[in-house]
């Protein structure tokens, strides 16, 4: 809110729409994995905004590749070409193994993206019927909020009000690649997966479970699609979470990190034949691909690996889990995990994980609860195993101040 606002005694229920429920605090400025609120006070960040803070909060280098963009060249459009699109998708698509890329800004635009090019490859390559393809989705999947992403969706508040969906849907239960392979019909254009779950609390597949859906996707002739928005990008300990089972998709869609934390950037990512279906006109975006993005972009990947920040994932992801397991409280129903992307789940009826989270706040760390009985601790991939230490101490004794409907003191 600008200072004017706050001088004005605007207050933000009265000029934004309530979509979110924030948690108590209004923020004012950040550095690497700390941010502060306007009276001073600092805290821990632990959800590096849902995982687009990878690199930490105004890394210098990205900053300054920011400023010196922006004082050359920021917003064009694609009607001209410019001297950043092309080393940014070169650098994406060398660190994906992908063939090429088609840039545009957030998530939800680059699944957009995937789903139009899996549908046009159905009917120009794959040869189902105009207008009868069908796309697999999992249940518990999060794709982004716009209405085609929505129509994936089988949680019932992103929906609700929303219908009507495009057609052309099924659904079938994560982590079970039997039930994908009964869902492919010969209309099946593609199978679209988190591969391993976000929003539904961190949940991660059996082993195996991602290499058996590509063998039956290409038994099948069917596209799998990776939304590694969340996953992507060092968060689970590899540059893609596909890569822990050595899997190359047909597509890959990746956003959030690699804006550098500071704006939107998406890919939508495939091999040469599934891009090969769009022909100029087809599909665009005003900002998708402009020079400041890709230069941020280009950056951010260049971070990525100067700074080893996928394996400083994996190594301090590791440490983290690990310290999370020996946390001790009657509530903590299970802890999953995978690079520094963790996950706390606790039995709803002895704890809601937003009085947790409002908890830690007041502790001095800042993450979310999801589906209201998850803590995610998903911290900026710069953290240090001494903050994590600080982390870790701070969460057990906040959870041991917090009692239970028994109201019996935990040990
Ligand atoms: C919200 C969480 C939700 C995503 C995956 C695409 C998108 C996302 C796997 C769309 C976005 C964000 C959206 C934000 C909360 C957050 C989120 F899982 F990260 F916590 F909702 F599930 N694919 N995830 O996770 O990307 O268009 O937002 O750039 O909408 O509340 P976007």
């Amino acid at each position: 809110m600008s200072d004017e606002q706050m001088s004005s005694g605007a207050r933000l229920d009265d000029v934004c729409a309530r979509n979110y429920d924030p948690l108590p605090v209004t923020l004012v400025r950040g550095r690497g994995v700390y941010v502060w609120d306007k009276e001073g006070k600092r805290y821990l960040d632990m959800m590096s905004a849902y995982s687009a803070v990878s690199h930490g909060h105004t890394h210098p280098v990205l900053v300054a590749a920011l400023i010196e963009q922006a004082h050359r060249l920021a917003i064009v459009s694609r009607a001209f070409d410019t001297d950043r699109l092309t080393p940014f998708l070169a650098r994406a698509c060398a660190m994906t193994g992908m063939d090429q890329a088609l840039p545009m800004n957030t998530g939800a635009e680059a699944v957009e993206t995937a789903l139009k090019a899996a549908r046009k490859w159905a009917y120009r390559i794959k040869g189902v019927a105009e207008d009868k393809c069908e796309i697999i989705a999992c249940e518990g999947n999060f794709h982004g909020r716009t209405l085609g992403a929505v129509a994936l969706s089988t949680e019932p508040q992103y929906r609700d009000g929303f219908g009507p969906f495009m057609p052309g849907v099924r659904i079938v239960p994560f982590g079970d690649a039997e039930a994908l392979e009964r869902a492919i019909t010969p209309n099946t254009a593609a199978f679209i997966v988190e591969p391993m779950q976000g929003e539904a609390g961190i949940r991660i597949p059996p082993a195996g479970y991602l290499a058996r859906c590509a063998e039956i996707c290409r038994a099948h002739r069917v596209l799998l699609i990776a939304d590694e928005v969340q996953t992507g990008l060092g968060r689970t300990g590899r540059m893609l979470a596909c890569d822990h089972e050595g899997v190359r998709p047909d597509g890959v869609v990746l956003g959030k990190a690699l804006g550098g934390g500071l704006l939107p950037v998406s890919l939508f990512l495939a091999s040469r034949e599934l891009m090969s279906v769009f022909t100029p006109g087809d599909h665009g975006s005003t900002f998708g691909g402009n020079p400041l993005a890709a230069a941020v972009g280009l950056a951010a990947l260049e971070v990525l690996e100067n700074e080893r920040l996928i394996e400083r994932s994996a190594e301090l992801g590791a440490y983290l889990l690990d310290g999370l397991r020996r946390i001790v409280h009657p509530a903590i129903r299970e802890v999953r995990g995978k690079g520094l992307w963790c996950g706390v789940e606790f039995d709803p009826r002895l704890l809601r994980a937003r009085d947790v989270a409002e908890r830690l706040v007041e502790a001095g760390i800042l993450t979310k609860d999801t589906r209201g009985t998850v803590i995610r601790f998903a911290p900026p991939l710069v953290i240090e195993k001494a903050e994590l230490d600080w982390a870790l101490d701070t969460f057990q004794r906040v959870l041991d101040s917090m009692t239970h409907p028994r109201g019996a003191q935990t040990a």
